[in-house]
C-alpha cells in the first residue's frame, strides 16, 4: 500500500494552519495584467474565489466563504492559471517587540559584571531565572553563609573530607556558584545568571587544596544525581580519562541530568571530563567574541560563553573588584542558561539543548563550529504545547482533536511538520504537497512564527478555532505527527516541539 498524499492533505491543512495564523478564507491574488482589477470588487475572478477589495498595485484580496480546507486547493489552482503572477494566504503578522527587559538590578557590583548584558540576561530575566531547577557545583564546596548566595543554596556534602559541611575554604566554588545563582536585586554584590535556581554544593577537595581525585568527582556525581539536580556543573579538568568519572557521568545523563564542563585552561585539546559525547562542553570567550587565549578548544566544544575577567562572588561574603578567567566561569553561565530552558523546556535532553544554544547563540571570530551563549534569544525562542485529546482514532469517524498553549513571548521561528507513516516520514511542503524527509529532509514549512502573547484553546475539531480534521480514507495504522523547529538557515532540526503518535483503525 502506498501513502496517499492526497488522501492526507487535510492532516497538512489543519497542521498548518495550526502554526502559522492565516486569515480564514483570504487569498492575495496578482494578476500579471495590473488592470484587470479595475472595478472588480465584489466580482468573482473564477475558481470559486470571489474579489473583496482591490489594493497594493493592483493585489486583490480575496474572500470565499467556504469551508478552510478548500484554501489550498484554490491556491493551487490559481497559481496554475497563467494570468496569474501569484497567489498566496493573507498571513497574519505580530509587532515585532521583544518583552521588555528587567530594569538593571539594584546589586551594586552589576554594573561590573559587563557579561551579563552581553548574553542577553536582562531580555532573559524577563522569562524564565531557573525557578524549580538544582544545578549541582562539582567544585571546592561553596561559601555556605555568603550573604549573595545563601538563600539559594541547598545543604550539600563534602566528598574531600567526607562530611556533610561542604563549606568552600578555597573559593573556585564559590566563584562558580555565583555565576549560576548569585541572589539577583537584593542590594547586595552581584547577580547570578539564573538567581532562581537552587545550587547543590558538593565539595571534591580536601580541605583548602587545589587538587581531588576522580573517585570524588564520581561519587559527587552519584550524590547529585540522588539528590535530583537537574544540571551538574563540573569546572574541572583531570589528567586523564577515567572510566570511574566517565560511568558516573553515564549515570547521571541515563537519569535525565544535563552534564555541563569546562573545555580546561592552558592546552591544546579540550581535556576531560569535557571530552565525553554526552556533556556540554564550554568554551571561553572574550569580550569580543574571540575564543580567550586561555581556553581550550576542540570538536568537541557544543558553545562558548564569557570566561575572561568574571567578577563573582568572593570567600568571606565579598565581590570581586577585579574578575578572574578561565572556562571555569563560562561553563556555569551555560549550565545557569540551561537551567532556565529546562524550566520552559523541560522535556529537552542534551541534543536539543545544544542545537538550540547554537541556533540562538552569537557568531564567534575565527570559529564556526558552535557559537556564544546568548540565553536571550534561548529563552525567547520558546516552542508552542501541542496535546492530542485522543491516540486512537477510527479513521471512517473520528477526527484528531488537539489542545494548544501558545507560549508568550515565542520569538520568530521557523517550523516544520511532518507525520510518520508506517511508510516513512512525510514533510508537509508549503503548497499542500508532501515530501519524502528520507530523501529530501526536513525544511521549514514556514518561517518566523511567533507568538506575542499567550493562548490556549482547541487548535481544531469541535469548538476548535479550525475545522475537524478528518481521516476518512486514510489507511489503518500507527501515525506520529511532529510539529519542530529547523534553523532554516543550515536545514539543521532544532528539537521537537511536538511529538505525538496516533494509531488509526
Ligand atoms: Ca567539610
Ligand atoms: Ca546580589
Amino acid at each position: 500500500m502506498k501513502f496517499g498524499p492526497a488522501a492526507v492533505a487535510a492532516l497538512w491543512w489543519i497542521t498548518a494552519q495550526a502554526a502559522t495564523g492565516l486569515v480564514p478564507d483570504e487569498i492575495l491574488v496578482k494578476y500579471r495584467d495590473g488592470g484587470s482589477f479595475a472595478g472588480a470588487a465584489g466580482r468573482s475572478i473564477g475558481h470559486g474565489v470571489r474579489v473583496e477589495s482591490v489594493g497594493l498595485s493592483a493585489t486583490a484580496r480575496s474572500s470565499k466563504r467556504a469551508r478552510n480546507d478548500a484554501l489550498q486547493r484554490r491556491l493551487a489552482t490559481l497559481r496554475a492559471d497563467p494570468r496569474v503572477e501569484y497567489a498566496e494566504p493573507n498571513w497574519y503578522g505580530q509587532f515585532a517587540a521583544l518583552p521588555t527587559p528587567v530594569t538593571a538590578p539594584n546589586d551594586p557590583k552589576f554594573s561590573s559584571q559587563d557579561w551579563l548584558d552581553k548574553v542577553g540576561a536582562r531580555q532573559a530575566w524577563a522569562i524564565a531565572e531557573g525557578r524549580g531547577v538544582t544545578v549541582a557545583v562539582v567544585d571546592s564546596g561553596v561559601d555556605m553563609s555568603h550573604p549573595d548566595l545563601r538563600d539559594n543554596l541547598l545543604p550539600g556534602f563534602d566528598f574531600g573530607d567526607n562530611d556533610g559541611d561542604p563549606q568552600d575554604q578555597h573559593g573556585h566554588g564559590t566563584r562558580v556558584a555565583a555565576v549560576v545563582a548569585a541572589l539577583r536585586d537584593n542590594a547586595l554584590g552581584g547577580s547570578g545568571l539564573a538567581a532562581k535556581a537552587k545550587v547543590l554544593p558538593v565539595k571534591i577537595n580536601p580541605n583548602s587544596s587545589g587538587t581531588f581525585t576522580s573517585a570524588a568527582v564520581a561519587e559527587s556525581i552519584y550524590y547529585a544525581v540522588q539528590k535530583g539536580a537537574r544540571v551538574i556543573n563540573l569546572s574541572l579538568e583531570i589528567d586523564n580519562d577515567t572510566e570511574t568519572v566517565k560511568n558516573a557521568v553515564d549515570h547521571a545523563v541515563a537519569a535525565g541530568v544535563i552534564v555541563v564542563a569546562a573545555a580546561g585552561n592552558q592546552g591544546i585539546e579540550v581535556s576531560f571530563p569535557a571530552t565525553l559525547s554526552n556533556v556540554i562542553a564550554v568554551a571561553s570567550s572574550t569580550a569580543d567574541d574571540a575564543i580567550a587565549m586561555h581556553s581550550r578548544n576542540g570538536p568537541e566544544v557544543a558553545i562558548a560563553a564569557p570566561g575572561e575577567n568574571i567578577r563573582s562572588a568572593k570567600l568571606g561574603g565579598g565581590f570581586d573588584d577585579v574578575g578572574q578567567s578561565g572556562t571555569s566561569f563560562a561553563a556555569p553561565a551555560v549550565s545557569a542558561a540551561v537551567a532556565a530552558l529546562v524550566e520552559v523546556e523541560p522535556r529537552f535532553d542534551r541534543a536539543h539543548i545544544v542545537a538550540r544554544l547554537n541556533a540562538t547563540g552569537q557568531p564567534l571570530i575565527g570559529e564556526t563550529r558552535y557559537k556564544r551563549l546568548d540565553i536571550g534569544r534561548l529563552l525567547l525562542d520558546q516552542l508552542p504545547e501541542l496535546r492530542p485529546r485522543s491516540t486512537v482514532l477510527n479513521a471512517a469517524t473520528d477526527s484528531l482533536q488537539v489542545d494548544f498553549r501558545l507560549p508568550q513571548h515565542m520569538g520568530p521561528v521557523d517550523l516544520y511538520a511532518t507525520v510518520l507513516t508506517p511508510f516513512g516520514e512525510f514533510a508537509l511542503t508549503a503548497d499542500g504537497g508532501w515530501r519524502d524527509v528520507a530523501r529530501q529532509g526536513y525544511r521549514p514549512l514556514l518561517s518566523g512564527y511567533a507568538s506575542p502573547a499567550e493562548q490556549t484553546g482547541i487548535l481544531f475539531g469541535s469548538g476548535g478555532l479550525f475545522p475537524a480534521l478528518r481521516l476518512a480514507g486514510l489507511p489503518a495504522g500507527a501515525y506520529r505527527w511532529r510539529i519542530a523547529q529547523v534553523d532554516a538557515s543550515r536545514g539543521a532540526l532544532i528539537g521537537p516541539v511536538v511529538e505525538s503518535p496516533f494509531t488509526l483503525k
